[in-house]
């Protein structure tokens, strides 16, 4: 692990631009369940069933119901030492933080430049006016907008078949055009197209560190170990070069 640390640590202090990408597995120390684990989300529900327009259209209280559930959960969690530890390299590193998690906690821990690419559980979409707002609390399973009134809302999150946010693609973009480290955590690599980055940098002469009990991704750098238990000792080496 010394060796393995020593090596990504340089890795990243010598690159001009960096990238963080972030799953779930980012936050299951914080006890939030991740989505294809034994434990996963969807051990009861399935994608189809939830995460995608036409479960919202066909049934959206059901929806509404499923994340309001897992919002109860995110609201009574705190983001772990991996999140504290990647807020702080961004201090050390032009590292900028792409994260597929909807929960809010790199926010939380600090986290300044980043983008949420599946959008976050906590804002809501107006399906009537467009207005995105912020909704934290989970009591109403069909909640209307407060601007237009008329408006049915629904959690800004991006579904299975919808696109990315075209400035969150455009942002990405920019950064992994000229990244030369990417930072590859807790995801299974299954849901695209977060699950082409690390091929991207690769295939432009990049390198690419993977932190995963279960690695799912081809590196140069791979830690089988848990992201809140690589990622300050990883910022510790930073800190010493
Ligand atoms: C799109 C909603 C254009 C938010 C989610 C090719 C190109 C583009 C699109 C596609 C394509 N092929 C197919 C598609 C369509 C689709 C897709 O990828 N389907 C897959 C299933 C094949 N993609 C899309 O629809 C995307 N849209 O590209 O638009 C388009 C559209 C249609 C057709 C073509 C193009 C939209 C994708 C967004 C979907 N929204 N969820 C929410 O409710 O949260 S995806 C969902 O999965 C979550 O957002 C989550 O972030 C994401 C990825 O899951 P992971 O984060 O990886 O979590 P998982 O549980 O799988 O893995 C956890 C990992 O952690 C494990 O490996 C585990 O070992 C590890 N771990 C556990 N503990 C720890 C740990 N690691 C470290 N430390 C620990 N302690």
């Amino acid at each position: 692990m010394e060796k393995k640390l020593e090596k990504a640590a340089q890795l990243l202090k010598q690159s001009s631009l960096s990238v963080a990408l972030t799953g779930a597995g980012m936050s299951a120390e914080s006890g939030i369940p991740t989505f294809r684990g034994k434990e996963g989300l969807w051990k009861n529900f399935s994608a189809q069933e939830l995460a995608n327009p036409q479960a919202f259209a066909k049934d959206p209280q059901l929806v509404w119901q499923w994340y309001n559930w897992r919002k109860d959960i995110i609201l009574q969690k705190q983001p772990n030492a991996g999140h504290y530890a990647l807020a702080q390299m961004q201090e050390f590193l032009p590292l900028h933080l792409v994260t597929q998690n909807v929960d809010n906690l790199h926010r939380v821990a600090g986290s300044q430049s980043m983008v949420e690419i599946h959008g976050n559980i906590f804002k809501t979409r107006c399906l009537g006016c467009g207005k995105i707002d912020e909704l934290r609390q989970t009591n109403d399973d069909a909640p209307l907008c407060r601007q237009c009134n008329t408006g049915q809302l629904r959690p800004d999150i991006v579904w299975f078949g919808e696109s990315l946010a075209h400035k969150d693609l455009q942002q990405v973009s920019a950064w992994l055009s000229r990244c030369e480290v990417i930072l590859v955590i807790g995801t299974s690599g299954q849901v695209y197209p977060a699950a082409g980055f690390a091929a991207q940098i690769a295939s432009q002469g990049g390198s690419v560190i993977e932190i995963n009990p279960q690695p799912a991704t081809q590196a140069n750098i791979t830690f089988a170990n848990a992201s809140g238990e690589v990622l300050p000792l990883l910022l510790q080496k930073i800190k010493e070069l």
